[in-house]
């Protein structure tokens, strides 16, 4: 069966939201980051980049990274209609994808979160920090400009918006920063979902 390897409040929670928008039968497998799961042998056998989110199919491989695991399953579950078929507009949802996972993951809130992985030398991390909320700030102003007028990034519901929710997601309950009005007003509509209320329950943060 589907399985999606996932550690609670991860990025891999954008994953478990299409899954739940699909409505298919899968499986969850907690990697224990606590425990320092994502590096014992077991879960480097699932994925040996120690990160979440993993997919295992139903053919036994295994798909990584967040914006080939969110095009798999939009292309694979047509109906749902997770992502346009039109090429301008399904390429302008991978560009929003991209960004959010590449950009604002990756670099800014790296930075802010994970400030070791820039430095190890303690002095720096304020400076660090401070970078990756500035890089997060620019971010969610284009995309609160994105969202003017519209519910959803690309105007219909799309991977773009779980991409966006988990961002949204660490802004709003980890960070405590404000999002700007469009942004926090997606996350609302996102929140609103029962599909992300579903996640939610399963992982353990409802
Ligand atoms: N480029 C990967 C990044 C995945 C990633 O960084 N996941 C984080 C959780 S949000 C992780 O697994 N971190 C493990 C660790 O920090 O040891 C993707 O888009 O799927």
């Amino acid at each position: 069966m589907t399985t999606l390897y996932y550690m609670p409040g991860t990025c891999a929670m954008g994953i478990h939201v299409l899954l739940e928008e699909i409505g298919k039968p899968y499986d969850l497998k907690k990697v224990d980051f606590a425990n320092q799961a994502q590096f014992g042998p077991e879960y480097m056998a699932i994925n040996p980049k120690s990160k979440v989110p993993a997919l295992e199919r139903d053919d036994g491989t295994v798909l990584t990274e967040f914006p080939a695991i969110a095009t798999w399953l939009a292309l694979t579950n047509p109906d749902k209609k997770l992502l346009a078929t039109d090429p301008e507009k399904l390429t302008r949802t991978l560009e929003t994808v991209d960004y959010i996972v590449a950009t604002l993951h990756m670099q800014a809130w790296t930075r802010f979160w994970r400030t070791v992985n820039y430095s190890t030398v303690e002095e720096e991390h304020p400076k660090i920090k401070a970078r990756g909320k500035e890089m997060t700030e620019k971010g969610l102003a284009l995309l609160d400009k994105q969202l003017d007028k519209k519910e959803w990034l690309m105007g219909d519901f799309s991977i773009a918006d779980s991409a966006l929710y988990f961002f949204e997601f660490w802004i709003a309950e980890r960070a405590n920063w404000p999002l700007p009005p469009n942004v926090a007003a997606h996350y609302q509509r996102m929140k609103a979902r029962p599909s992300v209320q579903n996640m939610l329950k399963l992982e353990g943060l409802a």
